[in-house]
């Protein structure tokens, strides 16, 4: 039986690297490159969905995705229905996303994006500073990624509150859940993080009505998923002036077009799906260990709700 993997197009290479040197007796197969025979794939790993690997999944007894968000598969018609679909959750990935999201938070916060425009026009403009405790952050989705995000922001000084589907007990940061508490959430936050998953129901929740909700002058970070944002609602928001500044870290097209508005948007910055990568020595050392759990029959790590789709 072989092991088929979609990698990652620029980190694949390291990953199958060390799937090889933890699993050293297993076959490798990547899809769309090696020759694999239907029924003789008992697990698949897989970095992005591609149409026609579903063909191959009829004896497959998991498939895990390389990284944290799931959407490509859970949301994909084509993945047969009863497939367990696994996933990362690992800390390093978590510390590494809430590193990006502080560095991005203080460059809304510090004015860097309108000092860059500045520098340009080698304009000397000071703007007036206050300290991080002075802005009050909304982080959505309290999940692995997010709760860390936000214990970071706060321990940075920021003013943070988090936003989840269901009630979070025992955390450490303020939060709210459910569509009343995002309607009390929006309008205290001077910067809204996105880390939630996307699913038929967060689908396109970044959009006009959402913005409105926001005070002027506030900044959005999606480091979640492109599909959560209504692109053109964005743009009319920073045009008007109601939002101040964007950071992007993830598209609904990856890469994104050329000819997206979004790369020549004087208040948008735009970073190519890095906030965090799941390190390949973790993601081998986690599915080696479903590979040992599902032939010995015992409960797989990480898998997915298909259901709740995340
Ligand atoms: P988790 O599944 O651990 O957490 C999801 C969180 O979102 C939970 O708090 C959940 O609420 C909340 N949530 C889900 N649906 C809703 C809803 N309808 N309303 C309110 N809250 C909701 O996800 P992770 O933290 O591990 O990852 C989040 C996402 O980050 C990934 O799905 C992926 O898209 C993205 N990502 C981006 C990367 C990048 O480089 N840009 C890298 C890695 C991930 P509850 O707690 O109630 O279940
Ligand atoms: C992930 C990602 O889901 O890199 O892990 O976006």
């Amino acid at each position: 039986m072989a092991i088929l993997c979609i990698l990652h197009p620029e980190f694949g290479g390291d990953l199958l690297a060390n799937l090889r040197r933890t699993l050293p007796k297993e076959d490798f197969r990547i899809f769309g490159q090696d020759r694999v025979e239907k029924g003789t794939v008992e697990a698949a790993l897989i970095w992005r969905f591609k149409p026609g690997i579903e063909q191959f999944l009829e004896n497959t007894r998991f498939v895990s995705a390389t990284g944290a968000g799931v959407d490509h598969l859970v949301l994909n018609p084509l993945l047969p229905d009863e497939l367990p679909v696994t996933r990362i959750d690992c800390e390093k990935l978590a510390r590494v996303m809430a590193d990006y999201c502080v560095a991005a938070a203080f460059y809304c916060c510090r004015d860097f994006h309108a000092y860059g425009r500045a520098q340009r026009r080698s304009e000397w403009s000071p703007r007036p500073m206050r300290p991080a405790e002075a802005y009050r952050i909304g982080v959505l989705g309290q999940g692995s990624l997010g709760y860390c995000a936000a214990l970071k922001l706060a321990g940075a000084g920021f003013d943070v509150r988090g936003w989840s589907r269901t009630p979070s007990a025992g955390t450490e940061i303020p939060t709210v859940h459910g569509p009343l508490g995002l309607a009390q959430m929006l309008p205290r936050c001077d910067v809204l993080i996105n880390l939630l998953p996307l699913t038929n129901i967060t689908n396109g929740i970044l959009n006009a009505s959402l913005f409105r909700s926001l005070p002027r002058g506030a900044a959005l970070i999606n480091v979640a998923r492109g599909g959560h944002l209504m692109e053109q609602d964005l743009i009319e928001a920073l045009d008007r002036g109601h939002l101040s500044t964007a950071v992007l870290d993830v598209h609904s097209v990856e890469p994104l077009s050329m000819s997206s508005p979004l790369w020549q948007h004087p208040q948008i910055f735009i970073t190519p799906h890095v906030a965090a990568q799941a390190d390949p020595e973790t993601v081998a050392v986690c599915f080696s260990e479903n590979i040992r759990r599902s032939r010995s029959g015992e409960r797989l790590l990480n898998v997915v709700d298909r259901c709740r789709q995340y």
